[in-house]
């Protein structure tokens, strides 16, 4: 058996009590379950939260799993700053298992198929005021290739319809978007399973940035160190995970469409209705006592999550072009279009390289580069650098026109299409935070360093 949900639940509640919260009142799907996540976050507290008791539902559902770094190092059973870079040699297929196929598992507990197979047990969340109805924000869609016969993996929302239909809201460019393209073009529907609820590992391999054809459970077992255990879906010709909590399995249909939206979406913004793909339900397999896994998707754990695709490629990348990097972060308070990038100075100019390097590397709005003794995991400490080690004409760079998203709401047009043009491009900006070398430079004030860095507070609060 492969690590699965349950026993990463296990052992933080067994290592880290502090980080997860059992929430036992009755709460409703509707807005409530999103109204306690807000205010706890409102609050500064991202723990991961069970809700024990739905209205109307029996299942549990689990939120924030992915809401911090320090939940990804526990999964990854390492520490907080290693994530990325774990990732990054998990995506770079160094350590990559692929996954193993065994008889069958515990998520064929319960098998319903034909009119059985409905959406109807399980609570699917609404999040937003204003979104269209409930969403699955965090189930891993996996489709068959029709050409290669490759399987793919990734995270696309999906809206309720019906009891036996949603939507699945894929981006133009990912791989699921292209190989229901040649289904499309092929003339015939694609076979998919969405699988809700596994071990935190699944959703990072959800996000890896990899080539078409690489399957992301093999980024799964090389973050688990294990091969995944997978299992034949009932109607649909995949295969899914032996130790899910729920697999939904349907057909992705390459001649139907349907609104979806408004969503609020990682912009925080609501995303505005646009058509999307209808996929129609052909089973439904769960473990006993299933947990339904929920993704907040105006909250921390949707960026978390999603920011790690591209800190795994991003590290990479820019560690070849400008080998004194040594860490990077895209912090949740950017919205994913905000990078810090850390480097070894060693020469003047490297900030305004490393920062030209990092816009060059991923399509973010802003690349901020400090020195090494500034905390990346910190925004304050971040924004401490800008100010007292900038001047805006002498350490910021702008480029206009460039992509870097469809839905940034403050884009512009092409400069010659007029009013006419879609509004898609946006302003990049770069920030040399890093001190001069100049050793007349002041020095950090702080108490001796030796003496708080490692101080055990036991010492002197017990
Ligand atoms: C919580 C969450 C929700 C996401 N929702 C969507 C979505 O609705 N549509 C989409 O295209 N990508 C979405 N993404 C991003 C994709 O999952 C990601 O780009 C993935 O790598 C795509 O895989 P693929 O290229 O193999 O298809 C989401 C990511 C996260 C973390
Ligand atoms: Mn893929």
């Amino acid at each position: 058996m492969t690590q699965d949900l349950r026993r990463f639940l296990e052992t933080i509640e067994a290592r880290r009590p502090e980080l997860v919260l059992r929430v036992k009142r009755e709460v409703s799907a509707k807005w409530e379950l999103s109204a306690v996540q807000k205010r706890l976050e409102a609050d500064g507290k991202l723990p991961i939260i069970v809700f024990e008791k739905v209205a109307g539902y029996s299942m549990p559902v689990v939120v924030n799993l992915f809401a911090s770094k320090e939940h990804l190092a526990i999964a990854l059973d390492t520490t907080a700053d290693r994530v990325v870079t774990r990732f990054a040699e998990a995506q770079k297929k160094r350590v990559s298992i692929p996954p193993r196929e065994v008889a069958s598992g515990p998520v064929k507990d319960v098998i319903l198929t034909g009119k059985d197979a409905t959406l109807d047990a399980l609570p699917i969340v609404t999040h937003c005021e204003k979104d269209a109805g409930p969403y699955l924000t965090a189930g891993m869609t996996i489709v068959r290739d029709p050409e290669t016969r490759a399987l793919n993996g990734g995270i696309y929302r999906n809206l309720r319809l019906t009891k036996q239909s949603l939507t699945m809201n894929m981006a133009p460019l990912c791989h699921a978007s292209t190989i229901v393209q040649k289904a499309e073009d092929a003339g015939v529907h694609v076979d998919a399973a969405i699988v809700l609820g596994h071990h935190p590992t699944m959703g990072m391999a959800s996000q890896q940035r990899g080539e078409l054809g690489e399957f992301e459970l093999e980024t799964m077992g090389g973050l688990l160190g294990e091969p995944v255990e997978v299992v034949p879906a009932e109607t649909v010709d995949v295969l899914v995970p032996a130790d899910a909590e729920i697999v939904i399995e349907g057909r992705i249909r390459t001649d139907l469409w349907h609104d979806d939206g408004p969503f609020g979406d990682y912009w925080l913004y609501y995303a505005p209705s646009k058509p999307a793909r209808v996929f129609e339900l052909t089973a439904i397999t769960h473990r006993r006592e299933p947990i339904f896994h929920d993704i907040f998707p105006v909250g921390p754990e949707h960026l978390v999550l999603f920011s790690l695709g591209m800190e795994g490629v991003v590290l990479s990348r820019l560690k070849e072009l400008v080998p004194q990097v040594t860490a990077i972060n895209v912090p949740v308070s950017g919205s994913g279009n905000l990078v810090y990038v850390q480097i070894r100075k060693e020469m003047e100019g490297l900030g305004v390289n490393a920062a030209l390097a990092a816009l060059g590397a991923y399509r973010f709005k802003c690349a901020i580069v400090v020195d090494e003794d500034v905390n990346i995991y910190d925004d304050q400490r971040v924004l401490w650098a800008v100010m007292t080690r900038t001047q805006a004409d002498q350490s910021f760079f702008t480029v206009p026109g460039s992509y870097i998203s469809r839905v940034d709401p403050t884009g512009y047009p092409p400069w010659h299409s007029g009013k006419g043009g879609a509004p898609i491009l946006s302003t990049r900006l770069g920030i040399d935070a890093t001190k001069p070398l100049d050793p007349d430079f002041p020095e950090v004030a702080e108490p001796p360093r030796e003496l708080w860095a490692g101080l055990d507070l036991n010492d002197y609060l017990k």
